[in-house]
């Protein structure tokens, strides 16, 4: 276990006591090659089918359909948990607005003003904007016909609002723009269907549209309303591992997505410290687990402390007193575990695990289930077996809570008027040569490898920026790369300029790894790098930007990956999924989506090779540029060329 995020002891701890763990059971699973490759047909039932070769299913499928139509149904079921959690979010905010909870208020005023003006939604009062917003939102599942009119957009008006026109054009072009997530979800699930749709280029492009449903329906209507509710995120600085847990306190993790009920959690621990006083602890200490610990750090500056191969061994410390899921991610070993000590596990929505209580949760009962949590956990803290405790030392420094406005406000410090073209200077001197997003899970076959923090130091050390979210951002954090003292990892030019930017601000420097929060917060890195493709009027396949989902797990990682090629981003895998088994669907991904989209697919096994591919792609990417800005000053007038950089 050398090298591994882990804990060493922990890993032993739960060993001596007898606890199956995902490194245990891993193990024991062998994949079949058949599901490995994708090639596995049981969408029917004269099967199942297993293609190889020319061989084709009962049906006539060949390798080519059953793996695009395996994909389409993955890309799909993704979407679905964005779509779902945007819902979520949506009928809280029109219950809000309605009066029908006083549970929640409306926490982020500026965003309601910003969003509703961009809607064209019209009110005067703050809840009648957002009913509006509410309302509009609410057309984004269920919209049932589209024709796209640019100022009108039918088609999604989340998606109208922050894609970039360059890249919408391209959609339109070739016929992936996305009516509304239910309808595009419901209808990827009937053509995939026996009987319907074969044809393996048509079920790919349709992957690339639930990619555009998962960004716009999913990902940034979640960020946009969650904004609304609970104010945009903040600079914050924390810690992370599971050495935030305190032997002392009460603990409660909150594990899931959705923020509305981390959020009364937090609020609800602040207010009972005192009942937690009178059982023998110091306080109540509530810690995230996986993205919906994001969500309440960049909020309310809550520790992290596990991402999502973490969680079994945040019980097997035996200090939790209780652990509340909500949605997603939440593997039902936890429940088992659980057993083995005293944390008592609590679901409250689509997690329902065998073995764990369950409290429905809805935004009307919020305040009561939420200290009813409490009360639990406070209680449960007289159960705790002291012998059995043990909490790793090892925890991190990070500042969290980045997004594209707070980088403008960093920026603004050194440059009032033009805060982007700080970054922009940057990027085109090659003191940043480029940015890479760094997104998605951790995947339990690598049992506990470092690829991704091996990874991120060499992207670093080219200079290459990283962003994360989700799982990814808890392994850089732990890793100690969210904190000025991981400069020591960076090249000369992005330290110069971390310096630089942090020093205008008071810092020491800003982070070479930023933290932008959960996996719908993915939404934000689109809307940071917009900032710099309008600021240079070109669209994102002409910039130095990059992205990798090394460590993939969830369909979620998957439709995600499907919207970053949507946007010409080119995307790094080092675990893919099941695709291998059809040629025609590999080659889609690595040279046809170029044509179609200015993207692609590369698979790199090796953390060393992964950073040199991506630092590869990003060189192309600049010399690319340097031709842009060459054919752009023929156009532009040098008077126009210094307004648009910001200088005198
Ligand atoms: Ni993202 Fe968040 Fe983690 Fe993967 Fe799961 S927690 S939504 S899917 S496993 S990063």
């Amino acid at each position: 276990m050398k090298d591994s995020f882990l804990d060493e002891k922990l890993v032993e701890k739960a060993k001596e006591e007898n606890i199956s763990t995902f490194l245990d059971r891993v193990d024991k699973q062998t994949p079949c090659i058949f599901g490995v490759r994708g090639v596995c047909c049981r969408i029917c039932f004269s099967g199942p089918c297993r293609i190889v070769g020319k061989l084709k299913g009962v049906c006539g499928a060949d390798a080519d359909t059953v793996v695009a139509r395996n994909l389409l149904r993955s890309v799909a079921g993704g979407a679905s948990c964005h779509v779902d959690h945007a819902r979520e979010i949506t009928l809280a905010l029109l219950d809000i607005a309605e009066g029908k909870t006083i549970s929640y208020e409306i926490g982020g005023k500026k965003k309601l003003r910003e969003l509703a003006k961009k809607l064209g939604v019209k009110a005067s009062s703050e809840k009648d904007l957002a009913r509006g917003i509410a309302l509009e939102a609410l057309e984004e599942f269920r919209r049932q016909e589209g024709v796209f009119h640019e100022s009108e957009g039918e088609y999604s008006n989340w998606l109208r609002i922050h894609a970039l026109p360059s890249r919408i054009s391209l959609w339109k072009n070739i016929g992936i723009l996305p009516i509304s997530g239910d309808y595009e979800i419901s209808h990827a699930l009937h053509v995939t269907t026996m009987g319907n749709e074969s044809e393996p280029t048509s079920l790919l492009l349709k992957c690339l549209r639930i990619g555009l449903v998962d960004g716009y329906m999913g990902l940034h209507l979640s960020s946009d309303l969650q904004d609304v509710i609970f104010g945009e995120p903040k600079l914050v600085e924390t810690e992370a591992n599971l050495g935030v847990l305190k032997e002392d306190h009460v603990n409660v993790a909150v594990h899931g997505h959705v923020p509305l009920l981390s959020a009364k959690v937090v609020e609800y621990a602040k207010k009972m410290e005192e009942k937690a006083r009178k059982v023998g602890a110091e306080g109540i200490n509530v810690v995230g687990i996986c993205c919906t610990g994001h969500e309440i750090l960049e909020r309310h500056g809550i520790h992290l402390a596990a991402h999502v191969l973490q969680a079994e061994f945040a019980i097997v410390t035996g200090a939790l007193e209780v652990l509340v899921a909500d949605m997603q991610c939440i593997f039902p070993s936890l429940s088992t575990i659980a057993g083995c000590y005293h944390t008592k596990i609590i679901t409250t929505a689509n997690a329902r695990i065998s073995g764990a209580m369950y409290m429905p949760f809805t935004v009307e009962n919020a305040d009561e289930i939420a200290r009813r949590m409490i009360e639990i956990a406070i209680e449960n803290f007289k159960s705790r077996d002291k012998s059995r405790v043990y909490i790793p030392k090892k925890k991190a420094k990070l500042y969290a809570g980045f997004s594209d406005s707070t980088l403008l406000k960093l920026f603004s410090s050194v440059e009032n008027d033009n805060p982007i073209n700080v970054l922009v200077s940057a990027l085109e001197s090659g003191e940043v040569k480029g940015i890479c997003a760094v997104v998605g899970c951790r995947n339990p076959r690598l049992k506990g490898e470092k690829f991704v923090e091996k990874m991120i130091k060499e992207l670093l050390k080219e200079d290459v920026w990283v962003i994360t979210t989700g799982c990814i951002a808890h392994s850089a954090a732990q890793e100690g790369l969210m904190n000025p003292s991981a400069l020591k990892f960076c090249g000369s030019g992005l330290r110069k300029f971390l310096r630089e930017v942090g020093r205008a601000n008071s810092m020491k420097a800003l982070p070479p790894v930023l933290h932008f929060g959960s996996c719908v917060d993915n939404s934000r890195i689109e809307k940071f790098w917009k900032k710099i493709a309008e600021f240079l009027n070109t669209d994102f396949s002409s910039l130095p930007l990059v992205a990798s989902a090394p460590e993939l797990l969830t369909e979620k990682s998957v439709a995600i990956g499907m919207w970053l090629l949507c946007l010409g981003i080119p995307l790094h895998l080092n675990i893919i999924p099941p695709i291998s088994g059809s040629n025609k669907v590999l080659k889609f991904f690595s040279r046809d989506v170029e044509k179609l989209l200015g993207s692609y697919v590369i698979v790199a096994n090796d953390p060393v090779e992964a950073a040199k591919c991506l630092v590869e792609i990003i060189e192309k990417r600049r010399k690319k540029r340097i031709f842009f800005l060459m054919s752009l000053s023929v156009k532009l007038s040098h008077q126009e060329i210094r307004k648009r950089r910001g200088s005198p």
